[in-house]
């Protein structure tokens, strides 16, 4: 048994391997992270590593694990250090990372992440939860119903989702007379600033009116985009880190070369020097989130869906198929031609990088894993593009066909599910109601809370019929066939 990975077996590590170059004690926590999965220690943990190199050394990193404690029970023997291997054409580049300072898991303790967050030191609260922790309603209004949201109200003092947190330790920090830190989400959600905002604020108001209006008029909510595709580390990726180290590591995390970061810069209390690094801050993220989440995540969403439909277990194997590499290539056409434009890059080209970035095949991305949620991404992915289009008097086959990937995809989930989705018990209560193409997928629609389909429900559902008749290659060959984009 190699022993552990940790601040002692620093000067053991093999040459090549990149470390810290900064002495990870002298770290002191100014960001709280809420969520420290994969994608967080491939991004912001990474360019905050940076940062920590240039001497700024007050933005270290304190994790919270809003369930499950796995990620601090692999990190606290080994100095909450992890190793961060970048999967490049010529091979694997090992970093260990060191902006972490600790992680505390919010049910053992919820009083200790209010406390963290309120700590004067804490100038800014960032959080990678994803798409279904942000409690909203089909509208985008506060979910009230939400189960989190009901349980933060009746027990504020102890909180259990985001809101909850965020909001009790503004009022902690208020009641002291310490300014409000400012909170940047970094998930895959249009205006995720914004909306974050928003949600705190009427969730303030169900608490305090007072509360509400300090919230509103006083803390940060920068939006902004975030980009670094990021599989689930594997045991075979432990395997092979552990014997490049000569030291175990119970969770590495495994990325692209590629990473972007886009920031709208508001931040009253400061930030780390982020753009030293690379990171693009400027006023308004919107055309770059638009870009991002139309072209990237609803070309990765299409790949999931017609992965899992016609045994391609990696988005590499899926691109490689040229039906759904044909099929990708016309949802971009279609995506592309309803983008603002201010990303500062042409679609083509962007897409022209993508069609590499899903190739590279040092990275092991299942098609189960971005197949989940799905509830919560197509509205970003498929959605808004697809209304647009329509409402120009433009048909979107392509788009539609990625709704109709994903109604079909789910339609056939052995059990146990390769994937899930928060609304799987509203979803399959609409599948057993049904038997007629149209009615599933009007269902459906409805079942996920997409309650503006009327306008596109007759193009989904005649593309899931096709796939229900035809099967799904064929399908997907008919969308190509009448392009008319091309
Ligand atoms: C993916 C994203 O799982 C998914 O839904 O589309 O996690 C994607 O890999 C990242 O957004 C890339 O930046």
């Amino acid at each position: 048994m190699p022993s552990r990975l940790s601040l002692t077996q620093f000067a053991n590590l093999p040459v090549g391997v990149d470390r810290p170059a900064y002495d990870p004690h002298t770290v002191t926590p100014g960001i709280v992270h809420v969520g420290v999965g994969a994608f967080h220690r491939a991004h912001q943990a990474a360019y905050v590593d940076a940062c920590l190199a240039d001497g700024d050394l007050g933005w270290g990193i304190l994790g919270v694990s809003l369930r499950s404690p796995a990620m601090r029970d692999a990190l606290a023997p080994q100095d909450w250090l992890y190793t961060l291997a970048t999967g490049h054409a010529s091979g694997e580049k090992l970093a260990v990372i060191g902006s972490l300072t600790q992680i505390l898991v919010a049910p053992e303790d919820p009083e200790a992440v209010i406390a963290a967050m309120a700590r004067p030191e804490t100038r800014l609260v960032t959080l990678t939860v994803t798409e279904k922790a942000y409690p909203r309603k089909p509208d985008g209004s506060l979910d009230t119903g939400d189960p989190t949201v009901a349980a933060d109200l009746a027990n504020p003092s102890r909180p259990v989702g985001i809101l909850g947190f965020l909001v009790e330790a503004l009022a902690w920090r208020h009641a002291a007379g310490v300014p409000p830190f400012t909170v940047l989400s970094c998930d895959n959600l249009p205006a995720n600033g914004a909306t974050l905002r928003r949600l705190a604020i009427a969730f303030a108001a169900l608490r305090d009116p007072a509360l509400a209006r300090h919230v509103e008029r006083d803390v940060a909510f920068p939006s902004s985009m975030v980009d670094r595709i990021v599989p689930a580390t594997t045991d075979a990726d432990r395997l092979r880190i552990a014997q490049a180290l000569g030291v175990e590591d119970a969770w590495p995390v495994v990325t692209e070369p590629f990473m972007q970061w886009v920031v709208e810069d508001n931040f009253p209390l400061g930030r780390p020097a982020w753009e030293r690094h690379g990171v693009e801050m400027v006023a308004d993220v919107a055309p770059f989130e638009e870009m991002k989440l139309r072209l990237l995540n609803g070309a990765h969403s299409a790949l999931a869906y017609a992965g899992q439909l016609l045994g391609r277990e990696t988005v590499a194997d899926a691109i490689a198929d040229p039906l759904i590499q044909c099929f990708v290539q016309g949802l971009w056409r279609e995506s592309a031609e309803t983008l603002s434009g201010g990303a500062g890059l042409a679609p083509d080209a962007y897409t022209a990088r993508l069609a590499e970035r899903f190739a590279n095949p040092a990275l092991r991305h299942r098609t189960a894993q971005i197949a989940n949620d799905g509830s919560q991404k197509l509205p970003q992915r498929f959605i808004s593009p697809l209304l647009e289009r329509l409402e120009a008097g433009r048909s979107a086959p392509h788009l539609a066909a990625g709704i109709a990937l994903w109604i079909a995809a789910l339609s056939r989930r052995s059990d146990p599910p390769a994937f899930t989705d928060p609304l799987d018990e509203r979803l399959k209560a609409a599948f057993a109601e049904t038997g007629e193409p149209t009615e599933t997928v009007a269902a459906i629609l409805k079942a996920a809370g997409f309650n503006d389909a009327d306008s596109y429900l007759p193009a989904v559902a005649a593309a899931y019929r096709r796939m229900k008749e035809d099967g799904i290659a064929e399908a997907l060959a008919h969308c190509s066939q009448g392009d008319t984009t091309r």
